[in-house]
Parts: C-alpha cells; structure tokens; sequence
C-alpha cells in the first residue's frame, strides 16, 4: 500500500522558541505549515534540561519574546534569572494565547529528509511513518539540544542511579541523604552543584577544566523592576537588536583595559562583580578582553583573585582557578557555586591529575581512588550547533548529505542557508550568532528574515531559493577569520566542537556581533537576495 504523503508549504522541525516563533509567522502568512516536534510539549531544550538549579544565563525579562507587546507586557516574571521551569510555563503560555499548539505534532521525530530536484520540494519521513512533501524545510532544532552521552567504560556495571542534566528524568528524583557524584563543571554543573549539595548527604565534583563564573545576583523581581522593562521595553529591545550580543540591558564600554590604571581597572570590574546584569555585562567591562590577551589577562587575574577569596581552603581554591582566558568557555553565571566548596559535605576531585578509570559497582574508580555513590550526574555538555542538524539524514541535490558536506566543520552562508540544499534553513544555525547572543534576539532575527524571504518567494512566484557556493564560502571564511581574532579561537571550547571526541575542530558561531549580522542580513534581503539564487 503507498504511503500517504502530506502536501505542505512550509515544515519546520522542533518546537522550541525558534519553531513556536515560526509557526506563529507562517500562520499570519497564510501558509500550510506544520512543526514535528520529538518531545510530546513545547520548549525544546527547557523541557529536557530540567536538572536541579536549571535556568538561563540571560535575564528572563530579555530571554523571552519582544514580538508581541501585549504578551511582554502581561507576563510576569518572577526572578531575574527564573527557574527552567517557569521558562516552560511561558513556553506552553505563549503555545496556548496564539493558538498554535493545532500546528504542531509531537512525540514526532524527524529522522530523513531528502530534497526532490524534479519538483523542488523536501521529501521529509518520521520516525511514526509519516511521510511529508513540503516547499521549505525549516531546522529549528536549537544549537544546545543534543546532550553528550555518557561513554564511561563500565557504565553498565554501575549499580546506582545516574542521570543526565541535558535530559533529567520529569519525575524528580530523590537526593535526599545519598552520596552523589557530579562529573563536570560547564554552566549546568555550576548552577546543579549549589543546589544539589544542599539535598544529598555528601557530594563529590570531578572537575576536568575549572570554570570563570560570575555572580548571577538572582532575585525576586520586585514591581518597579517590572514597571521599568514595561515602561522601557521597546528602547530595551531595539538596543538588543543592536548590540554585540543582543541584550539591551547593559553600555558596551569603549574603553580599553590597557589604556586605564590597574586602579581603574580594578573599581570597573569591582562595580560590574557586585552588579553585573549578566555574564556578558561582566565580560564586557573593557572593549579589548576578548582580543587582546594582555588586556583579558586584568579581568582573568581579577576573577582568580575572587575565587581565592571565596574558597576558604587555598588547595581547593587552586583547583578551582582557571589557567584558560576568561572567555575561552562560554563565561558562566552561579548563585553560591564557588561558595559551595566551603561546605563539610562537598569534595573537590581534579579528574586532570587523576583521570577516571571506569565506573564501578559501586561507584567510580579515578586512577587513585575508588569513590562509592549512589548517583551519579552527567553534566558533561552538548554537541552544540551542528548536533541536531546531522541527527536528521538530509539530503540536498546530487544525491549529497549535509552531515557529508560538514564532516570537516559546518559550511554556511549567513547561518541560515547551504549550498546544494535549497529551500532549507537553518534558525541560529553555525555561521550565525546565535549561542554568542541573547538567543531570543537572534531567534526573532532569523524567523523575521525567513519569513519575509518566503514570502518574497510566494509574492515573486519563485519556488527555489539556494546558497551560492561563493558566497557560503566567503561567509564561512569570514566567520572564522573574524573569530580568529579573539581570544577563545584556539580554546578548547564546545563553541569549536573540541568537546566531541572525533568532532572536527572549527569555530562554528559568528563573533561579529548581533547588529553587525543583522545589517549584513538586511543587506542581502534588500539587495533582491545577494548570493543566492532564486529560481
Ligand atoms: P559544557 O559547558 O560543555 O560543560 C561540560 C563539562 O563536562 C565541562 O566541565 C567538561 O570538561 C566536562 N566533561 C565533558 N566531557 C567529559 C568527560 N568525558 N570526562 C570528564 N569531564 C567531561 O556543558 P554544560 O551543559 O555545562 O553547558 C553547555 C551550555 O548550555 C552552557 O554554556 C549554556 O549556554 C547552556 P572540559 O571543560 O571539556 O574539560
């Protein structure tokens, strides 16, 4: 019997803030779309990162839609840094207050999609069975959605519990008097660790590479704080659009670190320490901490110094200071992380001197101890940005696979389009901003420009819109020699895959900033699609 095919114009894949966002526009487009999303609710990567002390590292009052006034000004936030799951709440509230859960099929994995010549349209199959034809093919699939499993030798023989952050269990499970062991300290580790020190009876951090880590100084928002962003938001949000990194709370500094004394410099990252509105506020005291290593060796020194004076034990604060540049990693934010060595039931294991050797029965064995747990926590990141584009099998023209295309490191033009693989997008795809920005801002900028490119598409009766191979590779080049200006460029970093074993090593966002990138987007919709070829 012949599969039943379902006809669309637009199929989008994830219904996370980028896919919730898109549907929202093709429907006001009048488009037949649809999103296949695997989970069986919205929010994407905030329904499966739910881990103990989850939350953004963007301000919740900027981490959320700017295009809708009527919604930013009804919901309320209740912390600057709001939990993950009132994250979700919004998620399913803005699902339900623009009625787009009708669009959206869940508990539905994409697993194929294979680009058709003859009538220029995707040929998309799911896991259910599912066959679908649709004009354009949308990966929303998020950058940070695909959690690294664990590859322990001895996984198996493990007889406890163990858990990973980037895909917690919906039932909570019960820390309550256990010996836990945490293995990394990234960003989810650095918010799980406080918290989950709290609840078990003792637990135990292997730390591979210390973390920088600013205070979040997260609290409840109080009603002038609210008043402020609702009475402010549009010059908030237009300043976001602007930005280096799409947050429009905070001044880029124009001045140098180097140019100013060590007592300036010290007052400057004094002040923004005790009231930094996010990581990138603090990271951006100076103009020249990410390029010149000079001038980011005054804010790393800064930090370790902070870390010394946190950590009562000088050992243990030792093993917490990076030898990395600050914003070698992504620079992290923490309510009492580097606090919560001083506790009695916290134990600090530096699993680069004595590396693990396997779990065991029991627990986990490193090459000098043996450490009996009853759980035990992966937080051991993501394969960010290219991952849940190369878990689908995609096929473009000539018979060629993206995941083929990419194996020596994602090639793209804008972050949003590849050559041989027409009428598919990429929402903060590699080659964009997106993890270096405000997600939301970048979110909103990808969704508006593909939505005013389609409908440029449907207007001029065009059905194929392709990448250039020039201007991708133009692009690509320009994303990497704009990052090989900085100071994470060589980092051992997930920005560049390095956390993958096996994951070709390239910077795979754009460091130009969030309205550089914006302008040069405009510019190529304006100029009637500049290096892409529409047919
Ligand atoms: P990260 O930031 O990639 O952190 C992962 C941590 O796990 C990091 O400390 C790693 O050490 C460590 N790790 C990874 N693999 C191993 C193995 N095999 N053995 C021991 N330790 C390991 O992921 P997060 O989930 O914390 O955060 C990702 C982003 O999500 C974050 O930046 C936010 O934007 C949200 P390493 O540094 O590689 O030595």
């Amino acid at each position: 019997m012949d599969q039943i095919k379902h006809e669309l114009d637009v199929l989008i894949v994830g219904a996370g803030f980028s896919g919730m966002y898109l549907i929202h526009k093709m429907k006001e487009l009048g488009l037949k779309a649809l999103v296949l999303e695997a989970a069986p609710e919205v929010g994407g990567t905030w329904y499966f990162n739910r881990y103990p002390g989850a939350r953004c590292d963007v301000e919740s009052m900027e981490y959320s839609y700017s295009f809708s006034e009527e919604l930013q000004q009804e919901w309320d936030w209740p912390q600057k840094y709001s939990e993950q799951k009132e994250i979700l709440e919004y998620a399913n509230h803005v699902a339900d207050r623009f009625n787009l859960r009708s669009h959206i099929k869940f508990s539905t994995k994409v697993i194929s999609a294979k680009f058709d010549e003859s009538i220029n349209m995707w040929n998309i199959k799911t896991d259910s069975g599912d066959v679908y034809i649709a004009r354009y093919f949308i990966m929303a699939t998020g950058t940070l959605s695909v959690p690294n499993k664990p590859k322990f030798e001895g996984l198996d023989s493990f007889k406890g519990e163990w858990y990973m952050t980037g895909n917690w269990p919906h039932e909570e499970p019960d820390l309550k008097g256990k010996k836990v062991g945490i293995i990394g300290t990234g960003s989810s580790a650095i918010q799980a660790i406080p918290v989950i020190a709290e609840k078990a009876d003792h637990l135990t951090v292997f730390q591979r590479t210390p973390q920088y880590s600013i205070p979040g100084l997260n609290h409840d928002l109080t009603s002038d704080e609210r008043k402020y962003f609702r009475e402010n938001y549009s010059e908030i949000r237009a300043k976001a659009r602007k930005q280096f990194g799409g947050i429009g709370l905070f001044e880029y500094i124009d001045t140098n670190a180097l140019d100013v004394s060590h007592e300036e410099r010290t007052a400057a990252y004094s002040k923004r320490w005790k009231s930094a509105a996010s990581p990138q506020e603090f990271g951006s005291t100076f103009k020249d901490i990410r390029i010149n290593m000079e001038a980011n060796a005054t804010a790393s020194d800064f930090v370790r110094g902070k870390i010394r004076e946190i950590v009562d034990d000088p050992t243990i604060a030792e093993m917490l200071v990076p030898e990395d540049p600050i914003w070698c990693k992504r620079l992290c934010v923490d309510t009492n992380y580097f606090q919560t060595y001083n506790r009695d039931n916290v134990t600090l294991v530096d699993i680069k001197k004595t590396p693990i050797k396997s779990l065991v029965e029991k627990g986990l064995e490193t090459s000098e101890d043996i450490y009996d747990l009853d759980v035990i926590i992966f937080a051991i990141g993501f394969d960010a940005l290219t991952g849940a584009i190369n878990a689908v099998d995609i096929e473009g023209k000539d018979g060629l696979k993206l995941k083929e295309k990419w194996s020596d490191g994602p090639i793209t033009y804008l972050g949003l389009s590849v050559n041989k693989f027409p009428n598919l997008f990429t929402i903060t795809g590699p080659g964009s901003p997106s993890v270096l920005s405000n997600m939301m801002t970048s979110i909103e900028q990808h969704v508006d420009w593909v939505t005013e490119c389609i409908k440029h598409m449907v207007d001029s009766g065009k059905v194929a819109i392709e990448a250039s191979s020039n201007a991708e590779i133009e692009w690509t080049d320009h994303v990497d020699e704009t990052a090989s200006k900085t100071v994470g460029y060589g980092c051992n970093s997930w920005y560049v895959g390095a956390n993958v074993p096996g994951k070709k090593v390239v910077y795979m966002p754009y460091i130009g900033g969030v309205g550089t990138y914006r302008e040069k987007c405009d510019e190529v919709a304006l100029s009637g699609y500049k290096g892409f070829h529409l047919s």
